[in-house]
């Protein structure tokens, strides 16, 4: 065989091999909810961007979504240049062999890979995206790994053999295809495992989350209470967890006198509270809408874990979705009373995509720290970090308080005549969990301010909903600026001290022409 010939049938296996071990995994994860690296490879590395980095190359790719699909496909070209590597070695080594032996192939392509992908990607191995309890989960992505890479290993020995097996004759009869059309099958099947790969992606692709990944609730719409299908939402999946409730286990663990384990029924079993909160993200801009309010039914997380009895030396919680997201706080603040685990949201079950069958409410923390999808509540000292903890955001994770405008629109022009019967000037203030007692509002950028009325007071956990009736003095530019006051008195401020990773603090200004 000549070395060219060994080369490229060597690719041309691999190639198929690698395409069908590319079905493999999306199968795995279209039908079973596995885990695969196409993902969770993703959720390994991005722990390794520091928060300001990870915002340049999303602004660069445009955004969190795209970001999200360029990870996605360089790791499926990424699994083709590793096997089309792969395949050209076998190819040489086959030259001066017949048969390769499946004790050699085996641990080649089945066993070091597995070790190696297991070694590199085991902080993430937990991924279960239809719910199962993260020891079981690792033991499923592994073994999903496993049929992934003896897919590939079988495909590329037998394909290769298929290419290069000498024409069989019996009684002057031609019995295998001439060398060239077996390559054309071979080329036919690999087109085949590719158009079978893209359609799984494109199903994955309407699955996925890049549709709703990013919704705000602002503007005119906005009511005290957010319905459900208009809550912002923010998800560092490109799929997210669609769990199925019996699969799913609320451990808790870590540095516990006795370890608890909680399915659904027994979860809801227990006297639950309803509490109104509103959640903000840490990245939400002075004008955005990543902000949103909710009635939350469920359990405080400080009932589950008395029942497990957190050891001397416990100083924080570690919580984990299936979705391997984590995240921490306090124990302090894991046993306050208001730190839930709910899971039902204004009156319905908690939707999929807001962490169904259960999450977290911890008032006044970032949305960040109410973890989706919670499999897992482990009592940990002061080393355990979070996911975007890893990536560098905080160190203050505190909501500071803010106020916005949600009408008028930015820029908006009024003729003097209509403006002189009043503009209508709302919006919302949210001050953590320390609530709010006063908005203000101002037509001159900050000179003078007037005292807004509070149509919706809201709670301490709650965001309050503003007005102003504004009779402006006459025709002008004006910049309106709101400021809110939080319950214990300190007025908004911007914080020129505070890291943009923990989170904007400042005033929300508008521009009005009134001609
Ligand atoms: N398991 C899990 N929990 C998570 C996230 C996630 O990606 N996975 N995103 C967090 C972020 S960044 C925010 S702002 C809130 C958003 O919650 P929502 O989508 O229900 O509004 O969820 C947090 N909890
Ligand atoms: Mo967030």
């Amino acid at each position: 065989m000549s070395r060219m010939k060994a080369i490229s049938d060597g690719l041309l296996a691999s190639i198929t091999a690698a395409l069908l071990m590319t079905v493999t995994m999306l199968l795995l994860a279209w039908l079973f909810g596995v885990a695969t690296p196409l993902v969770i490879f993703g959720d390994r590395l991005s722990v390794f961007i520091p928060a300001d980095t990870f915002l340049s190359l999303m602004g660069r790719v445009g955004g969190y979504n795209n970001m999200k699909q360029l990870g996605v496909g360089s790791i499926i070209v990424g699994q083709l240049l590793v096997g089309g590597f792969g395949g050209i070695i076998y190819g040489l080594v086959m030259r001066r062999r017949d048969r390769s032996r499946f004790i050699v192939t085996g641990i080649v392509f089945i066993l070091l890979p597995l070790a190696a992908v297991g070694i590199l990607l085991w902080p993430v191995l937990g991924t279960h995206y239809h719910g199962l309890p993260i020891n079981r989960a690792m033991v499923v992505t592994l073994t999903g790994l496993l049929a992934a890479f003896i897919v590939f290993e079988r495909i590329l020995v037998l394909v290769f053999r298929f290419l290069t097996r000498p024409r069989v004759q019996v009684n002057d009869q031609e019995f295998s295809p001439p060398i060239g059309r077996r390559a054309l099958i071979t080329g036919g099947i690999a087109l085949l495992a590719a158009g079978g790969a893209t359609e799984l992606l494109r199903r994955l692709y309407r699955a996925a989350t890049f549709s709703y990944d990013g919704t705000q609730y602002k503007g005119r719409v906005v009511q005290a209470i957010t319905p459900n299908d208009q809550f912002y939402c923010v998800t560092k999946n490109v799929v997210d967890p669609k769990v199925n409730a019996d699969l799913w286990r609320l451990e808790i663990t870590g540095l516990v006198q006795t370890r608890q384990t909680y399915r659904l029924d027994r979860l809801k079993s227990l006297p639950a509270v309803e509490q109104e909160t509103t959640l903000m993200c840490i990245s939400n801009g002075l004008d955005a809408g990543l902000m949103s309010n909710a009635k939350w039914k469920g359990v405080p997380m400080g009932v589950l874990l008395s029942a497990a009895s957190p050891l001397a030396g416990a100083t924080k919680v570690r919580l984990h979705g299936v979705d391997n997201y984590t995240d921490t706080f306090p124990l302090e603040k894991a046993m306050d009373s208001t730190t839930l685990v709910v899971y039902e949201m204004n009156g319905e079950t908690l939707p999929d995509r807001h962490g169904f069958p259960a999450r977290v409410i911890v008032p006044g923390y970032f949305g960040e720290k109410h973890v989706k999808w919670i499999t897992r509540i482990e009592v940990a000292d002061e080393s355990a970090i979070g996911f975007y903890e890893k990536q560098g955001w905080g160190p203050d994770f505190i909501v500071p308080t803010r106020s916005r405008f949600d009408q008028p629109d930015n820029y908006s022009t009024f003729r003097s005549a209509v403006a002189a019967n009043g503009i209508a000037v709302r919006g919302v203030a949210f001050g953590g969990d320390r609530g709010i007692s006063r908005v203000e509002f101002s037509f001159d950028d900050g000179a003078t301010w007037q005292e807004a009325k509070l149509d919706y007071p809201g709670t301490k956990l709650t965001w309050a909903l503003w007005s102003y009736d504004w009779r402006p003095p006459g025709p002008d530019n004006y910049t309106l600026v709101v400021r809110a006051t939080d319950g214990e008195g300190a007025v908004q401020e911007l914080d020129e001290e505070r890291p943009f990773k923990s989170g904007t603090t400042g005033f929300h200004k508008i521009t009005v022409y009134v001609t």
